[in-house]
């Protein structure tokens, strides 16, 4: 049994079940980053409610809906670490993963501090349609990140996240990697926006997409209209062919900004000491 507050063990524990040879390209990564940003993501400024305390996707409301199909996946992933952590709160456990996941794909050092608690305050529960709709554009991204208090940089910067993993049209409807190395963070999702020619395509099930045919892996790479917005849009686009031109400062900003984003709506456990939790397996 893992001791209390030993946030170094349950990160090499989740270090060691990101191998996953039997599911999509071989790793956990991808999905457990998305299981961190979902849980996040909800967050209202405005009223203080949603983010990641409360671990509220263990729930019907959160759990099933359609946005978050595909996580459970990540939620199973997670239970043997769980299982020999029992101290640690999901919320904690479902952030640290995706922070570690990403260290471990070959990203940046995120900090990350724990003390969230699993306690579900009904009066912080946040109403579905939180999280963004692919389909729409940059007023719809602005909407959606400003109410997490997220501005245009940290927009780009964090979508930098599609780096990783894929869509899968029976979890979102769409379908498709944006990149040919799905499993390594890095700034090829912006150099890919800006250097590939994007074509529009209807999918079987109505969905439109973005696709390219590269010549050289002969895969088909995709983008989301979300994607593609990045590049029409005067502000969003100047982020984009900075973090083309220059990793270490896609690195450094996206750190900063999903740090940000897996403590927003954060109430630590007064009643539990909690020192020097810093991230140290990022380190
Ligand atoms: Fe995303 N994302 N995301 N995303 N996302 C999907 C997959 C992954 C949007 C839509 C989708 C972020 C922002 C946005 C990851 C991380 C992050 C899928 C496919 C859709 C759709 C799901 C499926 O079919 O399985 C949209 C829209 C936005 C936006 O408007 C900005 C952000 C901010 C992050 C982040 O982590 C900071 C990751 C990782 C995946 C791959 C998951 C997987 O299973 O693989």
């Amino acid at each position: 049994m893992g001791n209390t507050w030993d946030f170094k063990a349950v990160g090499q524990d989740i270090a060691n079940i990101l191998h996953q040879p039997e599911y999509d390209d071989g790793s956990a990564g991808p999905v457990l980053v998305r299981l961190a940003w979902h849980s996040a993501g909800t967050y209202d400024a405005e009223t203080d409610t949603g983010g990641s305390n409360g671990a509220g996707m263990r729930y019907e409301a959160e759990g099933v809906d359609p946005a978050n199909a595909g996580l459970q996946h990540a939620r199973v992933f997670l239970e043997p670490v769980k299982a020999k952590h029992p101290w640690i709160t999901y919320a904690d456990l479902w952030t640290l993963a995706g922070v570690v996941a990403i260290q471990e794909m070959g990203g940046p050092k995120i900090p990350w501090t724990g003390g969230r608690t699993d306690y579900v305050d009904d009066s912080k529960l946040p109403p579905r349609g939180r999280l963004p709709d692919g389909a729409k554009g940059a007023d719809h991204l602005r909407w959606i990140f400003n109410r997490m208090g997220l501005n245009d940089q940290e927009i780009v910067a964090l979508s930098g996240a599609h780096n990783l993993g894929r869509c899968h049209s029976d979890r979102s409807g769409f379908e498709g990697a944006w990149v040919n190395n799905p499993t390594r963070f890095s700034n090829q999702y912006f150099r890919l926006l800006l250097s590939l020619q994007w074509k529009k395509k209807t999918l079987k099930n109505g969905v439109e997409q973005f696709f390219n045919y590269d010549e050289d892996s002969e895969t088909e790479l995709m983008m989301l209209p979300t994607d593609i917005a990045l590049t029409q849009d005067r502000s969003f686009r100047k982020y984009v062919e900075l973090y083309a031109n220059d990793k270490d400062k896609f690195f450094e900003d996206f750190a900063a900004a999903f740090s940000k984003l897996v403590e927003l709506g954060i109430t630590r456990d007064a009643s539990k000491k909690i020192l020097n939790t810093d991230n140290e397996k990022g380190g």
